[in-house]
């Protein structure tokens, strides 16, 4: 039996047997105190003496075999490089893409393409996932992310769930307060969250912070047909940390807004000596001016690309004050409010887009800063709402709600953007920082669910040593107050999350056959190896079950060039490869084409073989790599 079928009979059998246990574990469950009918995958049940509220939240989070869940969410998977996606409101981990790490389980790594986007560096730092948007709504096209430790960014492409590209930005130490998309995927921001001498590997001693170190933002543009992201400009700024950001839309489209940390240019300590003024700031860039001065060569090129000093672009920067060292930063879906998240203030301060830009008319500023003014507070803050300790980041729903999680106290408030009044908080189990709501930063959020991306989880799970997993946990919107419907564990390190619904996404079903692809055959007469000198090209077909050709000899130092082409085009039908004690592995998906390259440095015989279990006769589907010494 082809393995797709036998798969999907597997599961649906799963499915079918895991409805039956929860039906008859809830019927089971007979006391005389309470009672509930319920539909379990469209048969009635009885669950009598089960809590009402665990029956709801059972069967709301239920996907029964043969149904698919509503939403996709993207999660951070911070320093072990990949994004993870879940089904919601299933909760189940549906895959794990590799952007900046090595992944064996799918040859990521190994292979030509995917070896050159890594270059030289074997890990990263996801923090902030962000999917293209069009009249800012999700469009489903591609996600983007960054690498908060080794300064990149990556594109993923949402038609093969697949790290497409990965792009070095310059001058930019620790790209934190990164990915938040413009709301036509015009550009990504990325400001520096640690300071430092610029371009890399220029020396200054630690004491010269304040005046040879910087901060920068950059502005990564996205060509709208194929996603191709390149460094449009940089902006020059001081050294302070900058931490989150978003951008504008609607009435605010046009600017970004990112918080700083350590106005105060503290370099030891800061635990104690970021935190002493009451009010760092929201810097506000309107990114069309930098643009057009940009395009009117208003820059010097430092390590390559467009450097701007703000300072000679009047009007660019503005600066918002906000209390200490905010964390989060966050734009309504009607762009008329910005929100920065206290983190060592107990508020989520609302600031009035309307009111700023007032106060830039009116030139109404309460000082300046390192050459940028900085706008009236009394004037644009239109509320302190008072979240609870600990506020970091901030949600919304489509009914005029705002989430904030809160760190400290281990909560999510829900508040209204009307009144400003705090109308429901849920305890969340622990320590959360992001959180996610189905397609919270659209100007269009869904409401219905929301996901909760807590940095501890202590006693939810069975133990697994000292350090535990961290939890997600997922939250109800569909009531009045909020209601976590489940829990799951999640690998380090869940930062920011967005949720899409699943039928924006477009998947390809199998590779395109196309003959024109460098290293591509599909016939059998085609298959071959050819040599030039002690150059070896192989040109390979993978199919069920069988590779062909399936000996390959060459000689010791010769350099191998291995194109693997998988010819089932079959969803569903991975072909793996790897090369036994040649520490080469990879995998070619349905009508894809693969390709490595390795020095035959060992002699010997070494068997390669299908490392995904791909029919009946996997096991057969086998071969060997042979390599003649240099002395026979
Ligand atoms: S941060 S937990 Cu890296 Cu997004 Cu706020
Ligand atoms: Cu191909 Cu297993």
């Amino acid at each position: 039996m082809e393995k797709g079928l036998f798969k999907k009979i597997v599961l649906s059998l799963a499915g079918l047997l895991v409805g039956l246990i929860i039906a008859v574990y809830l019927s089971a469950q007979l006391n005389p105190a309470g009672g509930s009918e319920a539909t379990l995958g469209g048969a009635n049940v009885s669950v009598d003496g089960v809590p009402d509220d665990v029956v709801q939240a059972a069967l709301k989070t239920y996907v029964p075999p043969g149904q698919l869940d509503e939403y996709y969410m993207f999660a951070s998977g911070g320093h072990s490089g990949s994004v993870f996606v879940y089904g919601v409101p299933s909760m189940r981990r549906i895959r794990t893409i590799p952007v900046f790490t090595p992944e064996s389980a799918v040859g990521y790594g190994w292979t030509t393409e995917s070896k050159e986007m890594l270059g030289e560096w074997s890990w990263g730092d996801v923090h902030h996932p962000a999917l293209s948007e069009t009249g800012g709504d999700y469009d489903g096209r591609w996600l983007f992310v960054n690498d908060n430790a080794n300064s990149r960014a990556a594109r993923i492409n949402l038609d093969s769930f697949k790290t497409s590209q990965i792009l070095d930005i310059p001058n930019i130490y620790g790209p934190h307060s990164a990915v938040f998309m413009t709301p036509n995927s015009e550009y990504f921001m990325l400001g520096s969250r640690f300071a430092g001498p610029i371009p890399y590997g220029t020396y200054s001693p630690i004491e010269n912070l304040s005046k040879d170190y910087n901060c920068v933002l950059a502005a990564v543009a996205i060509d709208p047909n194929d996603g191709e992201m390149s460094v449009g400009w940089e902006v020059l700024m001081p050294p302070w940390s900058f931490d989150l950001s978003d951008a504008g839309k609607l009435d605010s489209e046009g600017w970004a807004f990112l918080t700083t940390y350590n106005t105060e240019e503290a370099y030891e300590l800061l635990e104690v000596n970021a935190s002493q003024r009451e009010m760092d700031y929201v810097v506000a860039l309107n990114w069309k001016l930098l643009e057009q001065a940009a395009n009117e060569g208003k820059y010097k090129i430092i390590d390559g690309v467009k450097m701007i000093d703000p300072l000679e672009v009047p009007g660019s920067v503005y600066l918002v004050p906000a209390m200490k060292s905010p964390h989060g930063v966050d734009v309504t879906p009607d762009g008329k409010y910005f929100i920065a998240n206290g983190k060592v203030a107990p508020v989520a301060t609302v600031f009035s887009f309307e009111k700023f830009k007032e106060c830039i008319d009116n030139k109404d500023f309460q000082g300046e800063e390192r050459g940028f003014p900085i706008v009236n507070y009394e004037k644009v803050r239109v509320a302190e709402v008072p979240v609870g300790l600990g506020p970091l980041h901030t949600q919304f729903d489509g009914n005029g709600y705002a989430y904030t999680t809160l760190f400290i106290d281990s909560t999510i408030a829900k508040w209204s953007l009307d009144t400003f009044e705090i109308v429901d908080v849920t305890p969340v189990h622990y320590c959360p920082g992001h959180l996610c709501a189905a397609e919270g930063d659209t100007v269009d959020p869904d409401g219905k669910y929301l996901v909760s991306l807590n940095k501890l989880a202590k006693d939810k799970f069975l133990s697994v040593g000292p350090s535990h997993p961290e939890s997600a946990q997922l939250i109800d919107l569909t009531t009045d107050k909020m209601k976590i419907l489940m829990d799951v564990p999640t690998d380090p390190e869940p930062h920011f999350a967005q949720m899409i619904k699943a039928d924006k996404i477009t998947t390809w079903e199998v590779f395109d056959k196309d003959p024109s692809r460098p290293g591509a055959v599909y016939e059998k007469e085609n298959a071959r190896i050819e040599r030039d000198g002690n150059h070896v090209t192989v040109y390979q077909m993978g199919f069920r079950s069988r590779y062909y050709p399936d000996h390959v000899e060459v000689n010791e130092g010769d350099h191998v060039t291995w194109y693997l082409t998988n010819t089932d085009f079959d969803e569903d039908i991975t072909h793996g490869f790897g090369i036994c004690l040649y520490d080469l592995n990879a995998e070619a998906q349905p009508g894809e084409t693969i390709k490595f390259e390795f020095v035959a440095d060992k002699a010997g015989v070494y068997p390669f073989y299908c490392t995904n279990f791909c029919s009946a006769l996997h096991q057969e589907m086998q071969g060997w790599f042979i390599v003649k010494p240099k002395d026979l």
